[in-house]
């Protein structure tokens, strides 16, 4: 922040923490009013000004009187506001019995989609964890990404060792299941996604959408394919089976790094292009130009998200997604998919380069109630709400929950149930911003700082993006007095669950020491073999989240390393360059970026050919009964974030409705005109909802928006309230789960639409 002339406009620079496009923003704060106004950061070497409407609510975020200033503690039937002190006391006090006199399982943790987005909170949320000593860990990552993690995990050897499209530079960009004029890109990294794939179009790169919706971004496509909802598994193996038959497949640089192909040859043969085309409703021919295309282009990149990874075949989708790039001689190649190499927080960047342990897929640890299996320490979302309400033969069952910026209770499949089981827990601590549809069952609430009132570092979403970068942004704005950062709050959180013992200095100061201590331990960190006492003494005037940043940044692969390459990054040099560095464009890392045991790309690793026969088993079903009922699909929207932020007026209204899109003629046969009350029934739920009728979505394919839903009343959230919406998660269903990943079904539900008024033709036009 520059010093401005007293009363004069402050100018900062910072990373919009609101979305993975990281994009860069210049906030202007009005002296005398302290008013904030937000713009796109031209400078930002990476966005290069671009932003989206809730980078601008960000000021309105601010200021919404609704976002919770002071800590609630439950007195009753209300809320009491209380200082911070009595806070973590009241939460220590529901809290440490519990562990105490129950065990450490008997209180569970869920961490929401914001935690990735926040330094603060992702890096002492292990340290909460830990004094929980809970093995019941839910996350927002078994509603969403696991299923990428799981394959890339077994493929390349760590959970984050995710692929990246290299968009910039690509020839042929194959995206299913994803709507990045929308959602601005999520496990890619890049902001400006519109802009990014218009350049790709004018090079002359071509651009094919799987969607069973027409979104934006099939509208922005050369071609847009209308595919059955949950099969795209199927027609990646179809993709995949077609450059094997046809000679096509030629891996390139990366052959030499490959193991499995003949085992993948084998498993594939089941998915003939006439085959998955029946169950995908993707004509057997086009199948076979995909894959010729692909093979023929200079390069291309298959790129597949929500659509793909929220399927019952989760994880096999996102294996064929990689196989597919692989064959086609894509992988660890510009233009292909590459990995990223971040300037802190990569476990492939760390260790023995080229080899390692791997994955244990599964886990080791099994949910109590329906015994699914851990995934990289954490049990499945959908299990929570049964692991509260299903008591065991001793009485055994989670009596407490601490959330971390999440919503479970719209997020998750099964929300009403979930809400229950929430009103008779005997202790739940939420450190949110909101009272929402989740932490309004809480007794005790803790509440962060504004984003604009805390630094912030992408150490998550640096490891996905398209470049590497790397950016650090101070607080632009000061705390209220005795406000604490998030990383305090965890802290003190830790504390209190300890039961006393350790003040949170100290446990900050284990926390760093421990950082330190792996830095020097790491064979690839240029401060390999140092005294990390020495480590800290460097970093001694920094604190909390920034002092175990500037270890990792100094440790990392660009750091430093404490005075071994003095040109290297360092926080300070970050500090001095408030737009953000940008490090180069993404290169290939085969083989050092591996950390398999056998040092080579699995591509038919056991677990996924298992996926692979029971998606031959599942093909062979649709084949047999192709099922001709609704399914839906979810979508997102662009003036909307998951749960949260309809409650900013600026993002409130216009396009973001809540509405059930259905298609004309499915309507006609159904007798449901556009703006008409429906009801929704799937196998475990019902909800009304309003009718949209358009072609956008297939015929079969109904669409309904989650994270709405917000005329719960002891939701504080005044002019969400006003345009509530419904909660799509009532009709998902906790059952069926993807297995290697423990990830939810949220799209392709089988549904029944019924219009709930009489309705004469013509009455609505
Ligand atoms: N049917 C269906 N369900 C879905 C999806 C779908 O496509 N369809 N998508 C899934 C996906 S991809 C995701 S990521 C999940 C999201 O699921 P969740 O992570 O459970 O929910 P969010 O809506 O992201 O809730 C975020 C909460 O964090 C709070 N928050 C925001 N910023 C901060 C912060 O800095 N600190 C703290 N402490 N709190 C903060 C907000 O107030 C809000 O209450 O939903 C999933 N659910
Ligand atoms: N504006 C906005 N941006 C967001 C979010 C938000 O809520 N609002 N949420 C953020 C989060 S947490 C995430 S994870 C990302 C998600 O980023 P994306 O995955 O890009 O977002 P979605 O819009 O959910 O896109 C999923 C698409 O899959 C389609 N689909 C559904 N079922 C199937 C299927 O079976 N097969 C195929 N091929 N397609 C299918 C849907 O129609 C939808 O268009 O977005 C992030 N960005
Ligand atoms: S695209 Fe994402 S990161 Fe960029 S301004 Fe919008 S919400 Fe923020
Ligand atoms: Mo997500």
């Amino acid at each position: 922040m520059t010093e401005p002339l007293p009363g004069a406009p402050r100018v900062a620079h910072r990373t919009c923490p609101l979305c993975e496009a990281t994009c860069g923003l210049t906030v202007t704060v009005d002296g005398p009013s302290g008013a904030v106004r937000v713009r796109g950061d031209d400078q930002d070497p990476f966005s290069r000004g671009y932003l989206c409407p809730k980078g601008v609510a960000l000021g309105e975020l601010h200021t919404d009187p609704d976002r919770l200033r002071a800590p609630l503690v439950r007195r009753g039937t209300g809320w009491t506001e209380v200082g911070w002190d009595e806070a973590f006391d009241e939460a220590g006090r529901l809290l440490a019995p519990l562990l105490r006199d129950h065990g450490r399982d008997s209180v569970g943790i869920y961490l929401g989609n914001p935690v990735v987005h926040n330094h603060a909170l992702s890096l002492y949320a292990p340290v909460l964890v830990h004094a929980l000593g809970t093995g019941y860990r839910f996350s927002a990552s078994t509603v969403d990404q696991m299923p990428k993690q799981v394959a890339c995990g077994l493929m390349y050897g760590t959970e984050l060792s995710v692929t990246v499209p290299d968009v910039d530079r690509t020839d042929y960009l194959l995206v299913l299941g994803a709507n990045p004029l929308v959602s601005n890109g999520s496990l890619l990294t890049a902001p400006d996604l519109p802009g990014r794939l218009r350049a790709l179009r004018r090079r002359g790169g071509r651009l094919v959408v799987v969607d069973p919706r027409r979104t934006r971004t099939a509208e922005a496509a050369d071609e847009h394919l209308p595919i059955r909802p949950g099969t795209d598994a199927l027609l990646l193996a179809g993709i995949a089976r077609t450059l094997l038959a046809e000679d096509l497949a030629d891996p390139g640089p990366a052959a030499p790094h490959l193991n499995g192909l003949d085992e993948l040859r084998a498993a594939l043969e089941p998915f003939t292009p006439e085959a998955v085309a029946a169950a995908t409703r993707v004509p057997a021919a086009t199948v076979r130009r995909l894959a010729r295309e692909l093979a023929a282009a200079p390069s291309a990149a298959v790129y597949g998200r929500i659509g793909t990874t929220t399927t019952a075949f989760g994880t096999a989708a996102s294996w064929l997604v990689d196989v597919v790039n692989a064959l086609t001689g894509n992988l660890d190649r510009p233009g292909g998919v590459l990995w990223p190499e971040p300037a802190a927080g990569s476990p492939n960047t760390a260790g023995e380069p080229g080899r390692g342990r791997g994955v244990r897929i599964p886990g080791s640890r099994r949910t109590r109630v329906r015994g699914l299996p851990s995934v990289f320490g954490e049990f499945p979302a959908a299990a929570l709400a049964e692991e509260i309400d299903t008591p065991g033969p001793g009485g055994e069952r989670l009596r407490g929950l601490v959330t971390v910026a999440g919503n479970p209770v719209l997020s998750t499949p099964g929300g009403a149930r979930l809400a229950a089981a929430l009103g008779s827990l005997d202790a739940v601590v939420s450190v949110d911003p909101y009272l929402n549809e989740t932490t309004r069952h809480a007794h005790v609430v803790l509440p962060g700082p504004s984003p604009l009132a805390r630094s912030h570092y992408d150490l998550v979403f640096t490891g996905f993006a398209v470049r590497n970068t790397a950016k650090y942004s101070p607080p632009t704005l000061d705390r209220a007095q005795g406000e604490p950062d998030e990383s305090e709050i965890l802290l003190r959180l830790a504390c209190a669950a300890l039961g006393g013992g350790v003040t949170p200095d100290e446990l900050d100061d284990l926390t760093a020491a421990a950082t330190a201590r792996r830095i020097c331990a790491d064979p690839s960190s240029p401060a390999h073999g140092r005294d990390p006492l020495e480590l800290l003494a460097a970093v001694g005037h920094r604190r909390r989240q920034d002092r175990l940043l500037d270890l990792m940044l100094r440790g990392g692969p660009y750091g430093d390393g404490f005075g071994a390459k003095p040109d290297g990054l360092t926080l300070d040099a970050l500090e001095q360059a408030p737009h953000g560095l940008d490090l180069g464009p993404l290169r290939p890392r085969l083989p050092g970026v591996l950390r398999t045991p056998s040092g080579r790309v699995e591509l038919a690793p056991p677990q996924l050919l298992a996926e692979a026969r029971r998606l031959a088993d599942h093909l062979a079903e649709l084949t047999a009964a192709p099922g001709g009922g609704l399914l839906l699909v979810g979508r997102r929207q662009l003036r909307s974030n998951n749960s949260w932020m309809h409650n900013l007026p600026l993002l409130a209204g216009g396009s973001n409705r809540c509405t059930l899109q259905l298609h004309p003629a499915d309507a006609a046969r159904l007798g449901v005109a556009d703006g008409r009350p429906v009801l929704l029934r799937s196998r475990t739920g019902e909800l009304h909802a309003t009718a949209e009728v358009t072609d956008s979505v297939a015929e079969g394919v109904v669409s309904l928006p989650h994270g709405w839903g917000h005329d719960d009343p002891g939701v504080r959230a005044s002019v969400a309230a006003r345009r509530p919406g419904v909660n799509s998660n009532l009709l998902t269903d906790a059952s069926p789960l993807d297995p290697l990943s423990g990830t939810a079904v949220l799209n392709g539900i089988p549904v029944e639409v019924v219009a709930t008024r009489p309705h004469t033709a013509g009455a609505d036009a």
